[in-house]
């Protein structure tokens, strides 16, 4: 019996996929079709794929040309698989001619003729794309307008902001109204202190919204912008893009699995030393200052593990000596009922700008920058039962948080896992502002 095998994501599964697994069962007896998981899509670089792993497998079985389906979870699994099930002939697409030359070492390699006109990111492309606008004077605008390029469905469409970049000069406007009238969603990243009516506008002209967090720094205007948002059915997200870093999410999953015991601390450091003279009040004053520029990403992973329902909490900042308004360090620190949690940021300081999640049986570790990570281990008293994990972070999770925003939005569905972090972090923000239970340094 001749064994063929072919892999692929198989994504809203078109007649090209099947004219190839047509061909690919003409050469042999019979055909394994290996279905690449939705993590290793991601581990190279396929963010887009509409469909999770099992509605793609239905689809292949549902041709009735797989003799068997697989999974290909990782890099280098063909080989695996070559061996494994006997494969006597590898094929794919030309689309692949050479890439897979290696595998004549295994079995004959077969490049079948790619069927012209018709692919997943073409069909992808063709559905009603969300047309995006951005307004804020900050480079990470310009960070979220080229990362949009690579989401499939988001075309960025207008820009309000004072920098000027001469590339996108052609979806300048004169004004967010503008903005607004051009785009079916908007991003937002103006001074912390405005976004409240920014978003609140965007909502009211029925727009959905991802804003850089804070997105409010009161807990009762935090709340209603989300009542609007779910009373009108639109997508109001706060852009943490740890929050979707696929190596930051295992990790939180492994955690909440046991794999380190009960959690007994959390710590969390986020520092970017702002280079400017801390002497010169005007350069401090053109700055967000460290709360709301770090807490939102530091309180992340506390938030994730351990909730808002902390029993006490206290602020220990450090204000500039000539702008009270600005801290240069912060640390905050939460107790819970059996364990204890806390986060240190600050732009006027520099530290190491680590992870740790102290369990009853071992520890996560992330390092330095742990926020934008692409790995983690978690570790023990025994070193050699240390286990280390890698997943691939493309454009440090922005194009994946792009990715959340315009899933929440296909599938109308609320950002409510965001909208209890989103809530917490504004009332942080409001006992820190009113300087409750802050202790001065
Ligand atoms: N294909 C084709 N004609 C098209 C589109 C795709 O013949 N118009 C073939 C591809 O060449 C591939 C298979 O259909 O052999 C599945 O294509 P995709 O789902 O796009 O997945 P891809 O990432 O190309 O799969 O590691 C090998 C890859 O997994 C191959």
């Amino acid at each position: 019996m001749k064994k063929v095998i072919t892999y692929g994501t198989f994504d809203l599964l078109h007649y090209g996929h099947i004219n190839l697994l047509k061909r690919a069962k003409e050469l042999g007896d019979y055909l394994i079709v290996a279905v690449t998981s939705d993590d290793f899509d991601k581990s190279r670089g396929k963010i887009n794929v509409k469909q999770p792993l099992m509605e793609r497998i239905e689809a292949v079985r549902n041709t009735g040309l797989a003799d068997e389906i697989i999974i290909e979870e990782y890099e280098g699994q063909k080989i695996d698989d070559i061996i494994k099930y006997d494969i006597d002939i590898f094929t794919v697409g030309t689309d692949w001619v050479g890439k897979f030359d290696y595998l004549n070492e295994y079995c004959k390699v077969v490049y079948l003729e790619r069927t012209r006109g018709v692919s997943s990111s073409k069909i992808r492309s063709e559905e009603k794309k969300l047309r995006l606008g951005f307004i804020g004077d900050s480079n990470i605008l310009f960070k979220h307008l080229a990362e949009s390029h690579y989401v499939n469905g988001i075309e960025p469409v207008a820009v309000f902001s004072e920098i000027k970049i001469e590339k996108y000069s052609s979806i300048y406007t004169s004004s967010y109204e503008e903005v607004l009238e051009k785009s079916d969603a908007v991003y937002i990243i103006t001074p912390p202190d405005t976004r409240y009516e920014y978003i609140k506008k965007a909502l009211k002209e029925q727009k959905h919204v991802i804003c850089e967090a804070p997105i409010a720094l009161e807990t009762k205007k935090c709340k209603e912008l989300f009542e609007y948002a779910s009373n009108n059915k639109l997508i109001l997200m706060e852009a943490i893009k740890t929050a979707h870093s696929t190596a930051f999410n295992r990790m939180c999953l492994l955690v909440k699995s046991g794999e380190i015991g009960d959690i007994v601390s959390i710590e969390s450091t986020c520092t970017s030393l702002a280079q400017i003279d801390f002497n010169d009040r005007e350069a401090i004053l053109g700055q967000i200052d460290s709360m709301c520029d770090w807490a939102p990403t530091a309180f992340l992973p506390i938030l994730k593990k351990k909730k808002k329902n902390y029993r006490d909490y206290r602020i220990i900042t450090k204000k500039s000596p000539i702008e009270k308004n600005f801290d240069l360090f912060t640390k905050c620190e939460f107790i819970y009922d059996k364990a204890i949690a806390s986060f240190k940021i600050g732009k006027g300081v520099k530290s190491e700008g680590e992870l740790i999640i102290t369990g009853t049986k071992g520890y996560a570790y992330i390092p330095a920058p742990w926020w934008k990570t692409d790995y983690f281990e978690i570790r023990y008293e025994n070193q050699s039962e240390n286990k280390r994990f890698f997943y691939q972070l493309e454009g440090e999770g922005i194009r994946n948080e792009l990715v959340a925003f315009l899933k929440y939005i296909e599938k109308r569905k609320s950002g409510n896992a965001d909208k209890t972090n989103s809530i917490a972090i504004s009332s942080l923000m409001e006992n820190y502002y009113a300087d409750k239970n802050c202790i001065h340094i």
